[in-house]
This record gives C-alpha cells, structure tokens and sequence, in this order.
C-alpha cells in the first residue's frame, strides 16, 4: 500500500492510523494501519464504519448566500465585504470565528492568523473551550507549558492507572484496547476508576470509586495528604525540580481520609484502598478527560492531580504522569497553533514580548493586544448585540454550546453568520445568511496531532465534490479580499505547516514546549509523505520525543514545576425541591458529537437509537417511571424528551443523557439545552457534567414506528426520532394526544397515494399497515397504547426482499420475522451486527464467556467495544443456561 492510502482517522484524540484501499468500482475499504503507532492496526467501530459515511448524501456541496445558490467569487467577496463592512463600523471586536478541533492543523493556523494578526481582535475561539480548556490551565499553571508529558505506552507499562472522568472504552475504544491487552498481559498492574456512574470502563477495575458528582479535588488532595504522612512523597525530586511544595502540603492539611470520604460520598474504606494502591505502586498513569475538565473548578481539580504525580515523583518516566486524554482528532492541533482566544500562536500568550515577536514573525499590520471572547462569552456578547458578524466552522454550536436555546436565539438576530459545513443541515447551518461548503474527511489534506503529541497527516483519497473547497483555502481566499494578500498567498497546505513549524522555533531558544522547528524546511514532498511523530522535533529531538520532563526540567522561567494549593469545591450549581436531580451528560459507544457523521451509518444507529436518560431503578419508581418510558426532563433554561433507560449502576439522584441527539435526529432531544452557562473561572470551560433538572413521565396516548421508502419530515407536535437506514426513512414516534383516524392520519403525514393498504385492527385503537406497490413493501407502520415490539431487521429485510408467501406476509403486518425465531434485539456488537437476543440464546445454549460467544456468533472479536457488554449479558443470564 502506498504512503499516499495511509490516513488519519477523524474521530477521537486516539488519533488512529487508517489503511485505505479503493477498488476499481470505487468502493472503499478501511482498516487499521499498522504502522502507525496510535493503534499498531487495530480500529474501534466508528473508524471501521468510515466506509459507510463517505456518501454524498445530505452533503452541502455548493455555497450559499442568503438562500441562493452561488459561485465562489460571489461567496467570498460578501463574506469579505460583510465582515470588512462590520469591522469599519464597529471595529474589529464586533467580530468573531468560533472553530473547531476538527479542523486540521493548517486551517486553524489561518483562521488564527487571520483574526488575531490581521483582523486585529482576538476573537476566535474553539469548541476545544467545551473539552480541553481547563487541561490547558493546569499544564499552564504546573509546567509553565501546555504540554501532556505522557504517551500510550506509558499507559501499558504503568503499575496503577487510574482513569478518572473518562469513559474510556466508549470515548477511546484503542486506548482502552491497548490497556485491556496490557493488563492481561501484566496481571499485577491495577485499575481504579473514578465515575459517579457505572460505566463500560469499569469493566476492568480492580475499584471503582461512584463519587459525589463534582468531587474529585476532594480525593486527590486527600491522597496527597495521606501519601504526605505514610512517607509516599519523593522528596529528592521535589526538592530540585519543584515550587509551591510547602504551601501546597499545608493546603492539604484538612483533607484527613474520613473528610475526603464524606465529601466525596464513598465508603472509608475504599477511599483508603485507592490511597494504598499509589503508596504500593511504582508508576501510575492518572488518565482524565470530560468528567474532570468539564467542571466549574475543572482547572483546580487537573492541578489537585498534577500536584499529587509531581509529590510523588510519578511523572518523567516510563509508566507515569499525569494524562490529559484528548477528544477531538485535532485538539492538540488547535492548542499549537493558538486556537483558543487567550492563545497567541505556537505557545505564546498575549505578554508584550509574545505579542511583539508574533507581529515581526507576520508582519502583521494591527496584531490582536489582549485575549478576546471564550466560547461562552462570545455568543453571549452576540445576543447582547456586541459581537455582529460570526464565522462557525467544524462544529455545531446551536447543540453542543450550553443553554443552547440562548445560543440558537443569539444566532437568530446575528446580523452576519458565516457557517462552513460538510453538511448541508445541522442545527446551525440552519440559521446562517452565507453557508460555504467545505472538504471532509477523505478529501482534505493536512495535518493532526493526537493526545499523545503524536503529528500525523490526514490524507485525500477521494476527489472533491461539487464545489467543496478545503477550509485553508476559503480563509485565505477571504483574506485575500479583505486586503491582506501577501501574507495569505498559500497555494498548498504544506507551505502553512511550514510556516508554523518555523513560528514554533523562532525566537524559542527552549522556552516553550511546542518545538517543530526541524520540520519547518520541508518541501511539499516531505510533506505529503511525513510518517507520524512526536513534538517537540527540534535539534534535541531530531527524531521527536515520546515523553517530556525526564531530565527534570519544566518550562517556567526558572525550570522548575509549581505545585498548586487548591479548595476542593462541589459543583457551582445545587440542586433544589424544584429540580431535585443532577443531569450528567456524555457520550455513547457509536456516536460521534452531533451525529452528522455517524448518524448515517445504519449499523452504528442499531446499539442506541433514540436519546435516553439513565436513572437509577428506585429514583425512577418514585417518580412513577417505568424501564422504555418516555421522560421529560426539564431545567431553568429548557427542556428535552428522552427513553428512560433503568440501570443499577447509576448513582442514586443522578441521571444520564447522552450529548449527541439534536433537531435533525429527534423532536426535543438537544441536551444542552438544559445545560447552565455556568464556568470554571480560570478556563472558561462549561460545567456540561452538572445540571440540577426536574424528571416526569411524559405521558402518551400512542407509540408507533414507522418505516418507509419515501424520504419525509416527520409530523409536528409529537415526539419522533430518526434512526438511520440504508435507503430507508424510519421514525420511532408516540404523541400525547389521541388520533381519531389513524388511516387519515398517515394519509395527512406520509405518501400513501397508489399504495395497496393491509391492515391490521389491533385491540386498544392499535393498528399495524404495510403498504406495497407492484409487490414491493413501501410502507409499514404500527402504532400500539405502549412502544410496538418489533422486529427491526425482519422488516428492514422486508424491504429488501419482499415476502411473498401468505404466512410471511402476516408476519411482516404483525412486525415479526417469518421464520419464527427471536427478533435480534438491540445490537451489541455493531462490528458483526449481533443483536442481544442472539447473544442470550447463546449463552442460555452453554457459552461461558466472551471467547466463546466470539467464537460461535463472532461478537466481540473485531474491535472488542462490546466486551463489557457481552460480561455483562454473561451474567445475567448465565444461570438461566440449558442443561
Ligand atoms: N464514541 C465517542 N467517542 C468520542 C466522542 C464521541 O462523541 N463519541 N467524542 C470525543 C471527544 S471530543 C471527547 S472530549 C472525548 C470525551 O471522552 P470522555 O471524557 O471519556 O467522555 P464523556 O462521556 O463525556 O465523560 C466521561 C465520564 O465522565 C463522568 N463524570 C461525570 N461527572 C463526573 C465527576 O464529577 N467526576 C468524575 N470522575 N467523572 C465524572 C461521566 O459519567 C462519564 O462517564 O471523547 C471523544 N471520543
Ligand atoms: N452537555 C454536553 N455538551 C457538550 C459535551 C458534553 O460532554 N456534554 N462535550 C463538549 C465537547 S468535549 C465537544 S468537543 C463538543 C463537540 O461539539 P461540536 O463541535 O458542535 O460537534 P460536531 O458534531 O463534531 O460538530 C462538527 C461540525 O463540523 C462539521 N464538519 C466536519 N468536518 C468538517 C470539516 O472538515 N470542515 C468544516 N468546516 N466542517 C466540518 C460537521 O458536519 C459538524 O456539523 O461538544 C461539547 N458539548
Ligand atoms: S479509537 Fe478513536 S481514532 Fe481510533 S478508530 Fe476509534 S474513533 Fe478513530
Ligand atoms: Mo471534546
């Protein structure tokens, strides 16, 4: 295979090699690349379905002003002229870009240089603010850098990880793979998992600590305290290489084992079990993500655990440190290149002397002077009527921003929003005046850094379709026509890379982390065919570096790391009589952020395919709430309906919902509209983990399920959800009010025109149709009191090979298969599509474990996502096994 077929995969911070071959015919096939040293070959379900998203459909391929279609001269120039008209009226702080971790090195490196070294404001922020801002601050503090000292295989090679606030086997499938492996293969090595809930990751803990929600400084400042005074510090290495010791010590003083387990809300005993695995243990990994940064003193709580490595001397060496888990493909991208709007460029801030040696690298003509709006603020200040124009690229802010009503409604009266998509609807393209259709995955080219500081190219192997353009080149076109010609001339994105490989050396002399300044002479042929590696890659590390701060050194001005006093604080928002409960919000295993690339993918629909809210069996009894019914939940600032989904393993007076569900999958299902805009004072980074809400049943007259040829908008004033099928149109419905006439009903919602109805007449006004045409299926609904048990794939199957024997024919009205065995029940393993149903009459016929089943149904034995679930299938019905 050539250079040129290796790839990037777009999702996760693993930042997973991919193999692509393409057939004569076209199709594509994707694999794990081997080579590569993120995933050594290995893909989780998402990377193997990117075959499956690379379909036109749904695609925005040409660009738009205000509803008209349009050529690029016309796009760009009122792009330019609206913001330049903006600018001169109201100066350059009435502007602003909101980008995205998903954009590629080189894009985000010109969006940056355009607002903040020519524009003049520093108003570009990122949706990396979301995910990675308060992970910045506690590097920032403690290294005087922001710099993740840690690769992958220090992971594998630790004696204790400790994954805290990270789901790991559903958010980095390939790292937690990575770890599952090492772990049998090192059976003394030791897991501890932090997370109010139950989670897939727990699979593996040797403990799991289901803490207060909001807790966690309480416990790392209490396992300092403790390893203080059982003789755990590694006073050597404090003593030479840190600040802030002493202060710190006496700011942990308080945090005596029984106030850490109050505070925290767990058993003494165990909070002393995780205290005795970090004495016992030589090296530790503390692996953090969401359910740390994502907090009202998120920044605090990465210092209370960068204190504790650093005490302990865990960090700088093989198996240790302390591990800030990236989400986004290209979130460290955006931190190298300034991304974030208290950012310059290449590490540098906004001191005189950064400022100063940024303007003589651009020549810029009016460099931006002090930091602009963060994420939160800016479409704050823009439904305050300050910020007048805005550019949105690579995220979908009207879902994924908190108190997202707010934000859809400052967009709304925004006098200018630029949106530049792959897709022609989302949320937020829906409410732009100039929509410019950009490259995706597969046809880009650039670059990524992922988690472990790993720089690897993301390569095109498809050709540009209908006029999608790269978004390197639209911003650069626009700045062109906005007057800044020379300094946006780039014909290729290797010329940008450069360039910011040489703004990452000059002037640096070893005083900020990020360093490709070796890389900066490359020509567009090294370029094409750079093999991944990690930064710093300068003449220290000509061959790059795996791991920082072995030689002791930080980067404060002094060398020296500072350790951190810190309050441990619980969330900035109580719950109340009126809203009595604490909405946690995350990811599922199967879908990317807000669906508009997964959402396509039949199979990754098939595992969860509505929005859910998880609560524990006795909070859902007392609010008269049963497993599968529809829920409201509700907040000061909005409301969403989901399925209420009962599992023991949530945390009592917590619950669930996923973050991906928005308006072009589901009726009410945008969880952030429930979400507070309530932030870490230091990093500006949402509490999305933390909403007190109200949950009620949400009573319904009907449930019905709809499957169809025709491509139609689901009916208004009722709850819907869209599951993706191939070629199909399948809505899960139910609505509050009674219908009369069901016939007429449909007649009035779906095309029904030339179909041959057959109709079954079921007691309690239920009724199942399947209409056909020239002895096709086109139609087939059923509605009930209570959801319809269905047979998914037997009537998907319908579809495609229509039934033509009587028995079968009533089979399919009845939503059942023809051949009489079970339906497959929800997907478990998306890889191979086996449905729960299969998998139990497995286990129930004398398969142990998961070796077993993957070797009668093949579940679990492609990516192993569904490992945890399959244990879990295992034990519940173990003991129902046929003799
Ligand atoms: N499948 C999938 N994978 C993804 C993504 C996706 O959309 N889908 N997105 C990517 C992105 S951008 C990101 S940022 C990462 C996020 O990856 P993760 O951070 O692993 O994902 P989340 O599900 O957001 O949150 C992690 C966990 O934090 C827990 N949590 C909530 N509150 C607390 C708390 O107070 N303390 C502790 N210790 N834990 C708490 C939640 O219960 C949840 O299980 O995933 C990346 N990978
Ligand atoms: N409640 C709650 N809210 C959250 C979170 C949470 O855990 N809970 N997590 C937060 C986190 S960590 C994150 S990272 C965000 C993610 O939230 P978003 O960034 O809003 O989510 P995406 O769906 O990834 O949005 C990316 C958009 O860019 C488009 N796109 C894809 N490729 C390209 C490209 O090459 N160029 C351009 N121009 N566009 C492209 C996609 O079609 C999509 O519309 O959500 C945040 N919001
Ligand atoms: S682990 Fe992340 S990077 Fe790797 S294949 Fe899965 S989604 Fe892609
Ligand atoms: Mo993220």
């Amino acid at each position: 295979m050539t250079a040129a077929h290796c790839t990037t995969c777009p999702y996760c911070g693993v930042g997973c090699g991919v193999a692509v071959e393409k057939s004569s015919d076209g199709a594509v096939a994707v694999s794990g690349d081997v080579a590569h040293p993120a995933n050594q070959g290995r893909l989780c379900v998402k990377g193997s379905a990117l075959g499956e998203t690379l379909d036109l459909t749904g695609r925005l391929l040409q660009p738009q002003v205000d509803g008209r279609t349009v050529g690029w001269d016309e796009a760009l120039d009122q792009v330019a002229l609206r913001f330049s008209r903006v600018i001169e009226q109201y100066g350059p702080q009435a502007v602003a870009f909101y980008a995205s971790g998903q954009l590629l090195t080189e894009d985000y490196y010109v969006a940056n240089k355009l607002m903040k070294g020519f524009i003049g404001a520093a108003n570009i922020d990122t949706n990396s603010r979301l995910c990675m801002a308060s992970a910045v601050v506690g590097y920032k503090r403690a290294f005087g850098g922001d710099a993740v000292p840690c690769c992958y295989e220090d992971i594998e090679q630790a004696d204790l990880v400790i994954l805290t606030g990270s789901n790991t086997a559903w958010a980095h499938p390939v790292v937690y793979q990575r770890l599952v492996k090492a772990r049998r293969e090192r059976p003394q090595m030791r897991v501890v998992v932090i997370d109010p809930r139950e989670t897939a990751t727990c699979d593996i803990a040797d403990l799991h600590l289901p803490l207060r929600p909001g807790s966690d400084a309480a416990l790392f400042t209490g396992a300092l305290r403790w390893l203080a005074q059982h003789d755990g510090l590694d006073n050597a290495f404090l003593h030479r290489h840190a600040n802030g010791v002493e202060e710190t010590l006496a700011a942990v003083a308080d945090w005596a084992p029984e106030r850490v387990a109050d505070f925290c809300g767990l058993p003494l005993k165990d909070v002393l079990a995780f205290f005795n695995l970090l004495k016992t243990s030589r090296d530790w990994v503390t692996l953090y993500s969401m359910g740390i940064n994502q907090s009202s003193s998120g920044a605090d709580k990465c210092n209370a655990i960068i204190n504790l490595h650093l005490a302990g001397g865990r960090i700088g060496r093989p198996g240790s440190g302390p591990f800030s888990i990236t989400g986004q493909p290209n979130a460290m991208g955006g931190r190298e290149v300034g991304g974030l709007a208290n950012q310059l460029a290449a590490h540098m801030g906004f001191s005189d002397e950064d400022i100063d040696r940024v303007q003589r690298f651009w020549q810029s003509p009016g460099i931006a002077r002090q930091p602009g709006l963060n994420a939160v603020e800016l479409f704050q200040a823009m439904a305050a009527g300050q910020v007048k124009a805005v550019w949105i690229m690579g995220t979908n802010p009207a879902v994924s921003l908190p108190d997202a009503d707010a934000v859809r409604q400052a967009l709304k009266q925004c006098p200018l929003v630029v949106v530049s998509e792959v897709m022609a609807v989302t949320d937020t393209a829906e409410l732009a005046h100039i929509r410019l259709p950009a490259l995706a995955w597969g046809e880009k080219e650039g670059s990524v850094t992922n988690s472990e500081r790993c720089i690897s190219r993301q390569r095109a192997f498809l050709p540009p379709p209908g006029e999608a353009r790269a978004d390197w080149w639209i911003l650069s076109q626009v700045a062109q026509r906005m007057g800044y010609g020379a300094a946006f001339g780039y014909r290729h994105p290797s010329e940008i890379f450069s360039e910011h490989a040489a703004l990452s050396g000059f002037e640096n002399n070893g005083t900020r982390a990020f360093d490709i300044s070796l890389l900066a002479p490359w020509d567009r042929e090294r370029w094409l065919h750079m093999t991944p590696v990690q930064w710093p890659v300068n003449a220290r590390h000509p061959g790059g570096c795996r791991r920082l701060f072995g030689d002791g050194r930080f980067f404060h001005a002094d060398g020296k790391a500072q350790l951190l006093p810190v309050t441990p604080r619980l969330p900035q928002n109580a719950v109340s009589p009126r809203y009595p409960l604490v909405l946690n919000t995350g990811r599922i295993r199967d879908q990317w952020h807000t669906m508009t690339r997964t959402g396509k993918a039949a199979r990754l629909m098939r595992h969860l395919s509505e929005p859910f809210c998880e609560m524990h069996p006795q909070d859902a009894a007392e609010l008269g709430i049963v497993d599968n019914a529809l829920v409201r939940l509700s907040s000061p600032h909005g409301w969403m309906l989901a399925r209420a989904q009962c599992h023991p393993g949530q945390r009592r007076g917590s619950v669930f919902a996923p973050m991906h569900w928005n308006g072009q999958f589901t009726a009410q299902g945008r969880v952030d509209s429930l979400i507070p805009p309530v932030v870490d004072a230091h990093s500006g980074q949402p509490e999305s983990k933390h909403a007190p809400v109200r949950v009620s049943l949400w009573p319904t007259n009907w449930q019905a399920e709809i499957f169809l040829r025709a491509e139609v908008a689901p009916p208004v004033g009722i709850y819907w959800s869209r599951v993706a099928q191939d070629g199909l149109t399948h809505y899960i419905m139910a609505g509050q009010r009674p219908v009369e006439d069901w016939q007429e009903w449909l007649l009035r919602h779906f095309p029904l025109e030339g179909l041959t109805l057959q109709t079954a007449q079921l007691a309690q006004r239920g009724l199942h149709v399947i209409g056909w045409r020239q002895g096709e299926v086109q139609l087939a609904f059923y509605v009930r009191r209570q959801a319809p048990l269905l047979d998914r794939p037997a009537i998907l199957g319908a579809f495609a090979q229509p039934p033509v024997s009587g028995p079968q024919r009533l089979a399919l009205l009845a939503g059942r298969g023809a051949t009489g065995q079970p339906a497959a029940g929800a997907t478990i393993c998306s890889c191979f599509g086996v449905g729960e149903n299969r998998i139990i009459a497995a286990i129930q016929g004398g398969c142990h474990n998961a070796g077993e089943l993957g070797e009668r149904l093949q579940c679990g034995t492609n990516c192993g996502s569904c490992l945890s679930e399959l244990k879990k299938l295992i034990q519940r019905h173990a003991a129902q096994r046929v003799a």
